[in-house]
């Protein structure tokens, strides 16, 4: 095993710890205030931070406290340095760097979530607790939501790429600016859903920022994506229709896919390894004349579920979304299927494609999901399957997707992938050398659900896991990168009640796609040896 804190010296290069870790003083940290000088941009403020300190964030304004981040901890010494970048005459981003004392020569660059406008001070705080110098942004606008796109085709921009490459950019002259006189080490990328977004999106745009980029769950096909995330109320009808179904009725379903598909990999523990396997009927659910009216469901809500798990087509056929997984009913129940409006949806549409706030998620149809599919403002579609720039200077991908993501559907990862390996005609084999995908079983949007889902993606997930590269995706990039190791398997643990100190509840190993898990030994499928990688 390599120690992650220390790799550079350990492979005697020179790159070993740049700065004593009094670099954090003080002195040092106000320095660099006052003499970075960079187009555009202004330094807010640079402070010394010890580790163990609980930072408070700016909650002043309600954009900023929609991003429910009031603190964070820094987890070792560190200077922090919070920007204001200008990218264009009518737009801006915020900026924050996290340089640590204890610095290994990395950067890295994190990303968004959702609509967002705010910068996840969580995952800059999980890179510098590895040694990175970390970079986080505010996507162009404060908060949850998508008003500030508003007849500004430029904060557009920066939320579909601009923010990311500014920080990027940035942050390597600041990055060296501070360490000065070393050299930078190898770049890396961590993002999920939005963030896993950004990440391709600079690995298609912009080849030249990372050595590697781990990618979760990313809303790739933006605009279809958000026209499917509105077409579940369509399906469903509003709360008051008789083709809803409540929480109880979807445990029902829920029940009933695992009766119908669970053991297809091998063994009934309430998680699908492959949902594609999945063909799920709902008839079974159908109330009988003669029963009494309670576990089954009407036949228009028998309807509904069918629908919910086909794919959303356009007017001629075209595919617009492939369909949602079934497995992550528990959570849908909340999120798609609520009988309301999605809001990310009804705010792409009004502010960012159509300019109408008075536009409605009821009115989607297929030709309003033509019409945001054609627009792709900024290119926001994210969907370039010629990724031979990044392959060609030696980059590597490695992309993660839980199997029961209730948010973005897992089944959308794979088409990406396809579509990667059918434009550069290449096949997974070949694919192999640069871009690997992994199918986490059991993980709900980016983290939690059912499953062995902490891999080291963020810093809630890395409780005991992270000395250990195979348990974790940001120190396997790290060897696949630097030291020509690549990942057959992810590694993901499970703890009781997802807690650490419960203990681990089982292991598994998740395969890399297009293989699939298999259990071969029921009796014994908590184990990780109890399951294999199969075509
Ligand atoms: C940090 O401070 C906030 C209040 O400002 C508090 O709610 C939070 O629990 C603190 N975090 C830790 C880890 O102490
Ligand atoms: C730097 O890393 C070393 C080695 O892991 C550790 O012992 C030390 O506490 C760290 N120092 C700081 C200031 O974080
Ligand atoms: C930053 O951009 C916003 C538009 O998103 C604009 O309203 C604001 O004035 C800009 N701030 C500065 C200081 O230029
Ligand atoms: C976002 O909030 C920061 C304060 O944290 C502020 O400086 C910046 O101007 C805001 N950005 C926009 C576009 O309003
Ligand atoms: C919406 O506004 C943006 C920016 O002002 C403009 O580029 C775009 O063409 C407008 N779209 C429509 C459908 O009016
Ligand atoms: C459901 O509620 C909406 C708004 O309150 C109302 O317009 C509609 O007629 C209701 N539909 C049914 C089937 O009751
Ligand atoms: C109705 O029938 C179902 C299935 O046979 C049974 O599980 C349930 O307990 C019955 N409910 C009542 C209220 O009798
Ligand atoms: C469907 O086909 C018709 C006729 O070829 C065309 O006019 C229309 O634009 C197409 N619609 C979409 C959404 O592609
Ligand atoms: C988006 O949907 C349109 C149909 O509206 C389809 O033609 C197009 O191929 C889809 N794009 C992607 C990237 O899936
Ligand atoms: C785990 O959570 C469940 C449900 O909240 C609880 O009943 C159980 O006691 C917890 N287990 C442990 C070991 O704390
Ligand atoms: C995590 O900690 C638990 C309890 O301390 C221990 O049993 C387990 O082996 C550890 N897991 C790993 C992967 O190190
Ligand atoms: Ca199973």
């Amino acid at each position: 095993m390599h120690s992650y804190i220390l790799p550079l010296l350990a492979s005697g290069t020179s790159l070993a710890f740049a700065q004593q870790p009094a670099s954090y003083s003080d002195s040092a940290c106000s320095s660099i205030a006052a003499s970075f000088d960079y187009p555009d941009v202004t330094i807010n403020f640079a402070q010394a931070i010890p580790a163990g300190t609980n930072i408070s964030l700016d909650q002043s304004t309600p954009e900023l406290a929609s991003c429910t981040r009031p603190s964070q901890v820094a987890p070792v010494d560190l200077c922090r340095i919070a920007m204001f970048v200008k990218t264009t005459a009518i737009s801006n981003i915020t900026l924050e760097a996290w340089l640590p004392s204890n610095w290994t020569g990395r950067f890295l660059s994190t990303g968004n979530g959702g609509l967002s406008g705010c910068i996840q001070y969580e995952d800059i705080a999980y890179g510098t607790s590895l040694g990175f110098a970390t970079v986080g942004a505010n996507n162009g606008h404060n908060g949850t939501r998508g008003t500030a796109f508003y007849k500004n085709a430029e904060v557009v921009a920066d939320f579909a790429w601009r923010s990311v490459h500014t920080g990027v950019v940035v942050g390597k002259a600041l990055t060296n600016a501070f360490y000065a006189g070393t050299e930078m080490g190898k770049s890396y990328y961590l993002g999920c859903s939005t963030g896993g977004r950004e990440g391709f999106k600079m690995v298609q745009d912009f080849p030249e920022h990372f050595d590697g980029a781990v990618i979760g769950a990313p809303a790739l096909a933006f605009n279809n994506l958000s026209s499917w995330s509105g077409s579940f109320l369509l399906k469903t009808g509003p709360t008051n229709s008789s083709t809803w179904l409540n929480p109880a009725e979807w445990a029902l379903v829920h029940s009933d896919i695992l009766a119908q598909c669970d053991d297809l990999d091998g063994v009934a523990d309430g998680i699908l390894e492959d949902p594609t396997m999945c063909t799920y009927k709902p008839v079974n659910l159908l109330c009988s004349p003669s029963g009494n009216g309670t576990n089954c469901l009407t036949a228009a809500k028998v309807e509904t579920v069918a629908k919910v798990f086909e794919p959303y087509y356009g007017a001629n056929g075209s595919l617009i979304f492939p369909r949602m997984q079934p497995g992550s009913e528990l959570s849908d129940a909340f999120i798609y299927y609520t009988g309301q409006p999605f809001p990310y949806t009804t705010d792409w549409y009004r502010y960012a494609i159509l300019n109408s706030t008075t536009w409605q998620a009821s009115e989607l149809n297929s030709e309003y999901a033509a019409i945001a599919s054609e627009t792709d403002p900024s290119g926001i579609s994210t969907w370039k399957g010629d990724l031979s720039a990044f392959k060609n200077k030696g980059g590597k991908i490695l992309h993660y997707h839980g199997q029961a993501d209730s948010i973005i559907t897992s089944t959308n990862s794979p088409r990406y992938y396809d579509h990667v390996s059918t434009t550069m005609g290449l096949p997974p084999k070949d694919l192999d050398e640069f871009y690997r995908f992994f199918r986490i079983s059991g993980m709900d949007h980016c983290s939690g659900g059912v499953g062995a889902w902490q891999i080291g993606q963020n810093i809630e997930s890395t409780a005991n896991v992270t000395q250990d590269a195979q348990n974790n995706v940001l120190l396997r990039m790290i060897d696949w990168v630097e030291s020509g190791e690549a990942p057959e398997t992810v590694t993901g643990t499970k703890f009781v009640n997802d807690s650490a100190s419960l203990g681990v509840d089982f292991v598994r190993n998740h395969c890399k796609y297009p293989l699939r898990n298999r259990c071969k030994d029921a009796a014994n499928y908590q184990s990780p040896d109890a399951w294999e990688c199969a075509l």
